[in-house]
C-alpha cells in the first residue's frame, strides 16, 4: 500500500485518466463510452451514481468519473459462469472479499440455496415465486416478513412493491434511507412540513453563499462540484465544515471543460474551510446564531434589524423560546463541542450575515449522529431567522445518496406511512392497507434476531454489509426461514443465507427493458424534487434476468392472485403503473403526459412555496438542547484509555458496499482499505508511527466486545480526538442500539473507540 498527499485539484486529468482506466478495464469499451454519453440525457438513462440533479442544458455531457464507474460496473458483459455455483460452496464464497463477489459479473439465472450441499442451484422463476408465496402465506402474521428496499429502485418498481406488501398486510419497510437521510426527512417534516430539501438546482446559480456541512462531493456527488465551481467563479462564498480536509472541497477542475483542463490549476471551491469535531456541527450553528442574535439585538437598538422580521412574524413560530435557549448556551460549551473557537464561528457568522441568499447543504456527516435531527433543526432555525427558505438562491438542501432514494419514499416505501397516503390507497383499491407502523432497518434486525420475523425479501442492496453490528446482523439474516434477494450482482448478503434462500437476477438501470408491449422506461426523483424518465440502452445478453417490476409482479401474483390489481398485466406496459401513481400520489397527475417534457417535471415543494404543512401551519423553530457531550458519560466511563470519536466513510473507489478498487485518490491512499486515519499528534501521543497495525475496539454499555483488528495507521489532517476509517469494513464496531434520536439511524459517524497495538504483525515478505 502507499500513502502520498494529493495536492492537485480534484477532477481534472486525474478524473479523466481514472474514467479511462475503468472503461478500458471493461470488455465493451466502445459500447460503454456510447452508454456514458446517454447518461442523464433526455431519452437516456438516469445515472445510478447519485441523486444530484441536472441543469436543463441540451447537449451537455452529464456524467462524472464515479458515475462512469457505476455505469461500467453494472453494464459489464461479464456473467457469472454457469459452473460457478456448482464449484463453490457458500461457505467458500463467504471467505472471499466484497470486491471478489461482485467482480464475478452479473447474476443471470434464479438460484435457490441447497442447505445440505451448501450451494446455490438453478431454479425456475415459477418455482421460485411459488416457494416465496407458500412461505408468505403460511406465516402466522404478515408482520413476520421484512421487505427491504435499496434506493436504486425506480418509482414504478417501488410503487408496485409497496402496493403488494400493503395488500399482503404489513408496513415492514426497512430501507437504506433508514441508514442515510432519515434524520433529514424527520427533522424537516416537523419543522417545515415537508421531509425534503427546498431548493432547485437553479438556486445554486443565485446563492450569495453556500454552506456545505458534512459531505464529500468530490467523491460522492462529483456533479455538485460543477454547481459549486460555477458559484465560486461568480464570487459566491462557499463555506465548508468538515473535520477532514477533503481535496474536492478545496480545488476542482471540471474534466468536461476544455478551458479549465488546459488552464491546469482548477477553481477554488471553499472560500472558508472549517474543521470542527465530529458531531460538532450543532454547536457551530448554535454559536453562529448566538453571534447573529447579539448583532441583531444591537441593530434593533439602532432601529434596524439583521433578521428577516417580516418573514419571522408572518411565517414562523417559536422564536422567543428558541432565542432564550441560544442565549443560555455558553460559549464554553459551544467551543468545547464544536472544536472551533468563538472567533472562527464569528467569521462564519459574518459571511452568513453578509449574504442576501444562502443555501445550506449536508449529507452523512450530519445525519449519522445521535443528535442528527436536532442538528438539522438547528440549521433550519438559522435559515428561518433570515428568511432563507422559499426565495431564489436560498434554502435547505439535504444531498441525497442513492439515485432514487427520495423517489422511493414518495412512492410509499415508508414504515410509518401517513394517514393521507393510506387513505388514498384505500379509496382507490379494494383493500384496507395496514395502519400500524412497521419496522425500520434497526427494528427489522432486532425482530429477525428475536425470531419474530422469519422472512426477509430484499429489493436490491446489501443488507448485512450496510447495516451496523455486522455479526448480529448476519446472525439475524441466517436465522430467517427464507431470505430472498432481487439483485444485479452477488454480494455478502447472498452468502449469508437463511434456512432457505433465493436469488432473483434483475435488470439494472442501464439495461434495455422489453416487456410484452415493447421497450419500457422507468422514472426517478432527484434531490430537487424533479421526476424524469430513464430508459436503458444496453442490449447485452440478459439470460434469464427479469425487470424489478416483473419480479415483484411474479411474487405478488403467486401470493395474492390478481388482488388488488392484475399485476402481470400492469407490467406489460409501465404506463399502467404510472396511471396508478398519478391517481394516488399528489404531484403526479398526468404523469405519463408530463414525462414527455424534456428534463421531466417538478413535483413542487410546499415549503419552497412558503406553505407550511405543520400543525401550526407555520415553520416551527424547534428547541433542542445541545448534547452534554458527543461521547456520553455512560460510555466514557467504560475505559481509562484515551477515547476517540470514529467516523466510517466512503473511499473514492467504492459505491457503498460495492468496492470498485483500492484507490482513495483524493486522500492519497492507495492499495488498502483497512486503515485508520488519525491526527498525527494523536498518533505520536499514543506512541505509534504511521504504518503501525492497531486494533480498534468500540465502547458501548453492553457486554459485547466489538473489535476489528490489524488496521494500518495513517496520519491525516483532522482535529485531535477524531478518527476515520472506511465503511463497510468498520461496521462491526457500530452497536445496533447506537442510533439517532427520533431517526433510529445507526450512528456511523460517531463511534467511541479505543486504539491498541495489534497482536497481528505485518507479514514479512
Ligand atoms: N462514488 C460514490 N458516490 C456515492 C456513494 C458512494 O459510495 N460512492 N454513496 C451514495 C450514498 S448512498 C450517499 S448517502 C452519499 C454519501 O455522501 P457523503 O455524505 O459525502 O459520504 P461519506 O463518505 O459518508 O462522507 C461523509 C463526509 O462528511 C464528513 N463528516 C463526517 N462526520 C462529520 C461531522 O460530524 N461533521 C461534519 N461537518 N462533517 C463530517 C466526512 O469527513 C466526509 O467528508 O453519496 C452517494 N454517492
Ligand atoms: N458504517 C456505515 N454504514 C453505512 C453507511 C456509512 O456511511 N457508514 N452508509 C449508509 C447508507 S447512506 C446507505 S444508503 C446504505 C446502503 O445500503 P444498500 O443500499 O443496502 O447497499 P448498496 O451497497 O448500495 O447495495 C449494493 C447492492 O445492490 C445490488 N444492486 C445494484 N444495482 C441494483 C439494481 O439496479 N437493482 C437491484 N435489485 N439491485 C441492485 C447489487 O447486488 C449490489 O451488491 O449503507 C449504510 N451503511
Ligand atoms: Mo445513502
Amino acid at each position: 500500500m502507499s500513502y502520498k498527499k494529493y495536492t492537485g485539484a480534484a477532477g481534472g486529468w486525474g478524473a479523466l485518466a481514472s474514467t479511462a482506466k475503468h472503461l478500458l478495464k471493461s470488455e465493451n469499451i466502445a459500447k460503454n463510452i456510447k452508454n456514458l454519453l446517454k447518461t442523464n440525457q433526455d431519452k437516456g438513462f438516469d445515472c445510478p451514481g447519485c441523486a444530484w440533479g441536472e441543469k436543463d442544458e441540451p447537449g451537455r455531457f452529464r456524467f462524472c468519473e464515479n458515475g462512469a464507474k457505476a455505469v461500467n460496473w453494472e453494464a459489464t458483459s461479464k456473467r457469472i459462469p454457469a459452473s460457478f455455483f456448482d464449484t463453490h460452496s457458500v461457505r467458500w464464497l463467504d471467505e472471499q472479499s466484497d470486491y471478489f463477489l461482485e467482480d464475478q459479473g452479473r447474476l443471470h439465472q434464479p438460484l435457490s440455496y441447497h442447505a445440505e450441499l451448501d450451494k446455490y442451484q438453478p431454479i425456475s422463476w415459477s418455482q421460485a415465486f411459488d416457494l416465496i408465496a407458500n412461505q408468505l402465506n403460511t406465516l402466522a402474521s404478515p408482520n413476520q416478513a421484512e421487505f427491504y428496499t435499496s434506493g436504486r429502485t425506480s418509482n414504478e418498481a417501488a410503487y408496485l412493491y409497496q402496493l403488494f406488501v400493503r395488500a399482503y398486510g404489513t408496513n415492514n419497510f426497512p430501507d437504506c434511507s433508514n441508514m442515510c437521510h432519515e434524520a433529514s426527512g424527520y427533522a424537516l417534516k416537523q419543522a417545515i412540513g415537508i421531509g425534503k430539501g427546498t431548493v432547485t438546482i437553479k438556486d445554486f446559480e443565485y446563492a450569495d453563499a453556500i454552506f456545505v456541512f458534512g459531505q464529500n462531493p468530490g467523491t460522492n456527488h462529483p456533479r455538485m462540484l460543477d454547481s459549486l465551481s460555477h458559484a465560486s467563479r461568480r464570487g459566491a462564498s462557499i463555506v465548508t465544515f468538515n473535520p477532514l480536509k477533503e481535496r474536492g472541497l478545496e480545488r476542482f477542475t471540471n474534466p468536461q471543460s476544455a478551458k479549465e483542463m488546459l488552464a491546469g490549476d482548477g477553481t477554488t471551491i471553499s472560500s472558508q474551510y472549517f474543521q470542527p469535531n465530529l458531531g460538532g456541527d450543532m454547536a457551530v450553528v448554535r454559536g453562529m446564531v448566538k453571534v447573529l442574535e447579539q448583532r441583531n439585538a444591537s441593530a434593533t437598538q439602532k432601529g434596524s434589524s439583521l433578521f428577516d422580521e417580516k418573514f419571522i412574524t408572518e411565517h414562523t413560530q417559536g422564536l422567543e423560546e428558541y432565542l432564550d435557549l441560544v442565549r443560555n448556551t455558553s460559549w464554553q460549551h459551544i467551543e468545547q463541542q464544536s472544536g472551533l473557537s468563538q472567533a472562527e464561528i464569528e467569521q462564519a457568522a459574518t459571511i452568513y450575515q453578509q449574504a442576501n441568499s444562502v443555501i445550506v447543504t449536508w449529507a452523512m456527516g450530519i445525519t449519522q449522529h445521535k443528535h442528527s435531527v436536532a442538528t438539522i433543526q438547528e440549521i433550519t432555525n438559522l435559515q428561518l431567522l433570515f428568511g432563507h427558505i422559499g426565495k431564489p438562491g436560498a434554502g435547505l438542501c439535504p444531498v441525497r445518496g442513492h439515485s432514487n432514494v427520495q423517489g422511493d419514499r414518495t412512492m410509499g416505501i415508508n414504515e410509518k406511512p401517513d394517514d393521507k397516503f393510506l387513505d388514498s390507497l384505500t379509496s382507490h383499491f379494494n383493500f384496507k392497507p395496514p395502519r400500524a407502523p412497521g419496522h425500520n432497518t434497526v427494528q427489522a434486525i432486532s425482530a429477525m434476531l428475536a425470531g419474530e420475523s422469519k422472512v426477509f425479501i430484499g429489493l436490491g442492496g446489501n443488507f448485512v454489509a450496510a447495516t451496523p453490528d455486522t455479526e448480529l446482523s448476519r446472525k439475524a439474516m441466517a436465522s430467517c426461514d427464507l431470505t430472498v434477494h432481487i439483485a444485479t450482482k452477488l454480494n455478502r448478503t447472498h452468502v449469508t443465507p437463511g434456512k432457505q434462500s433465493i436469488i432473483l437476477p434483475c435488470l439494472g438501470r442501464t439495461d434495455v427493458d422489453v416487456q410484452a408491449k415493447g421497450p419500457q422506461q422507468v422514472t426517478v426523483e432527484d434531490s430537487f424534487s424533479m421526476v424524469h424518465a430513464s430508459a436503458g440502452v444496453v442490449e447485452g445478453h440478459i439470460g434469464d434476468m427479469r425487470s424489478e417490476p416483473a419480479i415483484i409482479a411474479g411474487i405478488a401474483t403467486a401470493t395474492l392472485g390478481n388482488q388488488p390489481v392484475n399485476w402481470l398485466e400492469l407490467t406489460q406496459d409501465y404506463d399502467g403503473i404510472r396511471e396508478l401513481i398519478a391517481n394516488t400520489i399528489p404531484g403526479f397527475k398526468n404523469m405519463n403526459a408530463k414525462l414527455q417534457q424534456p428534463g421531466g417535471f417538478y413535483l413542487g415543494n410546499s415549503a419552497g412555496e412558503r406553505n407550511w404543512n405543520t400543525p401550526s401551519k407555520k415553520a416551527e423553530l424547534k428547541v433542542n438542547a445541545l448534547p452534554e457531550n458527543i461521547v456520553p458519560q455512560s460510555v466514557r466511563a467504560l475505559s481509562q484509555d484515551k477515547i476517540f470519536v470514529l467516523q466510517t466513510l466512503r473511499s473514492h473507489d467504492q459505491y457503498n458496499t460495492t468496492i470498485y478498487g483500492f484507490e482513495d485518490r483524493y486522500r492519497g491512499i492507495s492499495g488498502e482499505r483497512e486503515v485508520l486515519l488519525l491526527n498525527p499528534e494523536d498518533m505520536t501521543d499514543l506512541g505509534f508511527e504511521a504504518g503501525d497495525l492497531v486494533d480498534i475496539t468500540s465502547l458501548w454499555p453492553d457486554e459485547v466486545e466489538r473489535k476489528v483488528t490489524a488496521f494500518k495507521l495513517l496520519p491525516y489532517d483532522m482535529p485531535k480526538g477524531n478518527a476515520a476509517t472506511y465503511f463497510p469494513e468498520a461496521n462491526p464496531l457500530v452497536a445496533l442500539d447506537s442510533v439517532g434520536d427520533n431517526s433510529d439511524t445507526p450512528t456511523s459517524k460517531s463511534i467511541a473507540i479505543v486504539i491498541s497495538a495489534s497482536l497481528k504483525q505485518p507479514s514479512i515478505l
